[in-house]
């Protein structure tokens, strides 16, 4: 299973280099700046189709609506996101991820991050550990926020339904940096790969994060709401993923849930 998700991953990045040559049809779904593209349809179209053929029992949850309706976890779940960072991929050509996580009856078997510029794949299988490319990727350490760089964008710092203002300012007095990049995937492949100390999100779906909670746990990064809960992986939840210290210090002391 491994092998054949590896195998597709390398071919769907395959056609969406390619796909830079031919223009792009750009639509907007819930916003004018949540995005959509003709790539990201037709990604998520042929992992499901390759999927189907090989496991044609399995499920698959996919962020543009082509897979099955999903309720429960039981049995075989594969949880895709065809392209996350679709901002980043229609202007910016680079940033932007295909993610992907394996799940038995609600357990993380496997976990994909691809990052189809650099052509670097984050993988991990539950027990055995996670790797950049086929390197081993060492367990995290603990850090100091103190000297913490933390993945955030810019709707922390706007009027928000879900955080207090004034613990937002002084954790952002506090660390040493913050890094914005555009695709959850590709922050949470920084954070298990010791780039980035936490990244944290308002508001992430199931497919932005399966494939990197599976690779989070095999490196000893931490993964919960910004609550301290549990990730439900049926709906949208806040995220956020760090080392431990720091994620229990930035839960703890800085970010407080309206
Ligand atoms: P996407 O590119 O697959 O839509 C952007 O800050 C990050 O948040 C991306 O990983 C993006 O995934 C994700 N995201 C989740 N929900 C979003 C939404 N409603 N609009 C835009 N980006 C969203
Ligand atoms: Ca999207
Ligand atoms: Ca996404
Ligand atoms: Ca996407």
């Amino acid at each position: 299973m491994d092998k054949f998700a590896k195998s597709l991953i390398k071919e769907a990045a395959g056609r969406i280099r390619s796909s830079f040559s031919s223009e792009l049809v750009v639509e907007s779904k819930s916003a004018a700046n949540d995005l959509v593209t003709n790539i990201d349809k037709e990604t998520e179209q042929f992992f499901i189709k390759q999927i189907k053929k090989e496991f044609p029992d399995q499920r698959i949850l996919g962020e543009e609506g082509f897979g099955d309706e999903i309720s429960h976890l039981n049995g075989y779940i594969w949880i895709l996101d065809p392209i996350d960072g679709t901002m980043n991929f229609i202007h910016q050509k680079k940033n932007f991820a295909i993610s992907l996580g394996i799940y038995k009856d609600g357990v993380g078997l496997l976990g994909y991050i691809y990052n189809v510029m650099d052509d670097d794949l984050i993988s991990a299988t539950l027990g055995e550990g996670a790797f950049f490319n086929d390197i081993r990727i060492p367990l995290l350490t603990d850090g100091l926020l103190g000297q913490a760089i933390i993945g955030i964008n810019t709707s922390w710092v706007l009027p928000n339904k879900y955080l207090e203002h004034e613990g937002i300012v002084k954790l952002l007095q506090k660390v040493r940096g913050t890094r914005s990049y555009g695709s959850a995937a590709i922050e949470i492949g920084y954070v298990v790969t010791g780039r980035l100390d936490a990244y944290m999100s308002m508001r992430l779906s199931p497919w932005d994060i399966a494939g990197g909670m599976v690779i989070a746990n095999e490196v000893g990064a931490i993964v919960t709401t910004l609550s301290n809960h549990p990730i439900n992986l049926l709906v949208q939840n806040t995220f956020i993923v760090a080392r431990p210290v720091v994620h229990s210090e930035i839960l703890d002391e800085y970010v407080r849930v309206k």
